[in-house]
């Protein structure tokens, strides 16, 4: 299991690098060093974020589901009927099962990049629903969303919980929501939205005490030697997460602690002492400027549910 790559497997990957590997060099080399939080979730990683929402400190999961809880019938009133709901990031798939009873689809599409992590969570799901279709994807859909043909095209409703469309930068957001619109026509969009508040409340969530976020964080060097070939050494590297008001967005970023070489077949990066590798952008709304970005994305009827704090946001619009 832990042998070494064949010699013909180390050249066939120098020839013939993945669209994956490719990102992930070119990340790598650019200046400041950046690598995309989509690789964050290997197995491990969707794990430990899965942990990171119980920690005190990571607010949204509990806000969030505190709006559903609070607000569910007027947000399934708002939406209407269902006939599929394409969850984009489902990881376990628990906040869309909660839905099930309010929205009552009869087709879920489930859509992840960690697709062993998604696997297990629908072998569970068929189980528990034998009656719901359940097609389950384990895709990349930040720059490209193809549905097979058989979800229908009639009242899809795209659940994007979570705020992990924070993850995106607003051109980017903006893009992912007109190819979100592209795709269900007359059908709607539900989605999470974390918004600005204080750094007190803000850097811890990312900064947790049991420091499980940087562990998190770290992880990525792991997923990267795996997916590159590459030596990181995680005890060179320390989390850093900040929130940049400025750009109203938390930055998490990795910083060698010592000058140290990254090397990987075809390629090596040396990096100083506090150089950093930007590994999230996780950005914060006001409802007000995620009403304009939906605006902007073409969207129509929106509405909006806050928790009782007013730290978190859910948005329901038409397509
Ligand atoms: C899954 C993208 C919503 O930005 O809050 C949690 C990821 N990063 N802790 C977020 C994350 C560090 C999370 N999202």
């Amino acid at each position: 299991l832990f042998a070494p790559a064949a010699p013909e497997f180390i050249a066939q990957h120098l020839q013939h690098p993945s669209p994956e590997q490719l990102e992930l060099r070119d990340g790598l080399m650019d200046h400041p060093a950046h690598v995309d939080p989509k690789f964050l979730y290997d197995a491990l990683g969707s794990a430990l974020f899965t942990a990171i929402t119980q920690l005190p400190e990571y607010y949204p999961t509990r806000c969030e589901a505190e709006i559903f809880q609070r607000h569910g019938g007027d947000i399934a009133r708002h939406i209407g009927p269902v006939q599929s709901m394409i969850d984009l990031g489902a990881g376990d798939c628990v906040k869309a099962e909660r839905l099930f009873p309010s929205l009552r689809p009869r087709h879920y599409v489930p859509i992840d990049i960690s697709a062993d992590y998604l696997e297990s969570a629908v072998r569970r799901l068929r189980l528990s629903y034998p009656g719901l279709q359940i097609t389950a994807l384990g895709q990349d859909f930040s720059h490209a969303l193809a549905l097979p043909p058989s979800v229908p095209a009639e009242q899809r409703l795209f659940f994007y919980p979570g705020s992990s469309i924070g993850n995106l930068s607003p051109e980017d957001a903006r893009a992912m929501l007109q190819r979100i619109r592209g795709q269900c026509e007359g059908g709607g969009l539900l989605v999470g939205v974390d918004r600005v508040k204080s750094r007190q409340v803000l850097e811890p969530a990312y900064d947790d005490a049991l420091h499980l976020t940087a562990a998190f964080n770290l992880n990525l060097l792991r997923h990267i030697n795996s997916l590159l070939d590459a030596d990181f050494d995680v005890e060179d590297w320390r989390h850093v997460a900040l929130f940049n008001s400025a750009r109203s967005r938390i930055e998490m970023h990795l910083e060698a602690q010592r000058a140290v070489r990254v090397a990987w077949p075809g390629g090596q990066r040396e990096f100083s002492a506090g150089e950093r590798i930007h590994t999230e952008n996780s950005y914060k709304f006001t409802p007000q400027s995620f009403a304009d970005l939906l605006a902007s994305a073409g969207y129509r009827d929106v509405a909006h549910w806050s928790d009782s704090r007013g730290w978190f946001s859910i948005f329901s619009a038409r397509a």
